[in-house]
């Protein structure tokens, strides 16, 4: 234990700290999670003292100019007490790359023809450019007085920057501000965020806006956990793999108990610089 927590940087602090989960949420977990006709069902309610884990973030930077490698582990632990034995299972959030422009004018558009030419025609557009991307999000949200906006985006496939309804489109218009879009597996090129400004008070109001982008080939992952574990200190592996693509990228390796592989989460930073 004492090697453990040297390795992992453990302070003493930390360990003073005690989480209690409480697994009767969850009772009804079926019993097709792995276990044997044998065991007893008395088991499906546990408690389980989550003492502390390690690290609670962590960062890696890559350099490519040296030649680093974009894949390796960081190691990690968690302790816990629990009477008897509980299933532990290892997860991840798949890295995404974040841009933010968190506070865009716009203006009250004219509001003529069909909701989808408003939406072509509206003033505000930012184009974006999109290679290798699992999912990519697109999220605004009201900064000041502009109550109701609504978000479109194109697929700018004539290049010219201009929407056109020939062209692919996905929106969404609530009566707010607060709008998001998601694509999976969207085809590379160019997109076009198209912002309408429905009702704004303000000349002009304000809006932030967010673009995320799974990043294809990315993982973080926590692995190589025990399966089945009793009190005490059990080691694992923060597990990343990225694409030689420099940036930043920030996502969640996650591990859990019982069929959960997400009750926990260590926020995990990659840096990969050219
Ligand atoms: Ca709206």
């Amino acid at each position: 234990m004492n090697d453990l927590c040297k390795r992992a940087g453990l302070s003493l602090a930390f360990m003073a700290l005690m989480v209690l989960t409480s697994f009767s949420a969850i009772a009804a977990v079926p019993a097709a999670a792995g276990r044997t006709a044998s065991e007893s069902f008395s088991g499906f309610t546990k408690q389980v003292m989550m003492n502390g884990h390690s690290p609670m973030q962590a960062s890696v930077t890559i350099d490519l100019s040296n030649g680093d490698p974009t894949s390796g582990t960081i190691p990690a632990w968690y302790d816990i007490t629990v009477d008897g034995t509980i299933q532990a299972n290892g997860g991840g959030v798949p890295p995404m790359v974040g841009d933010n422009w968190p506070n865009e004018p716009i203006y009250q558009d004219q509001l003529t023809g069909s909701y989808e030419e408003q939406l072509a025609n509206a003033k505000y557009t930012r184009i974006i450019t999109v290679a290798s991307v699992s999912k990519l999000t697109v999220a605004v949200n009201e900064v000041a007085n502009c109550p109701d906006i609504d978000l479109a985006l194109w697929y700018d496939a004539s290049m010219d920057g201009v929407a056109q309804l020939t062209e692919p489109y996905w929106y969404v218009g609530t009566a707010s501000s607060s709008e998001s879009l998601r694509l999976t597996n969207p085809a590379d090129g160019q997109y076009l965020v198209k912002v309408l400004g429905y009702s704004v008070t303000g000349a002009p109001g304000y809006f932030s806006l967010s673009v995320m982008r799974g990043v294809q080939g990315a993982e973080i992952t926590a692995m190589n956990l025990e399966p089945l574990v009793g009190s005490g200190m059990h080691a694992f592996d923060i597990y990343y793999s990225f694409p030689a693509v420099p940036g930043t990228y920030v996502s969640y390796a996650t591990f859990g108990f019982m069929g959960a592989n997400d009750m926990f989460s260590i926020e995990v930073t990659v840096n990969i610089v050219p």
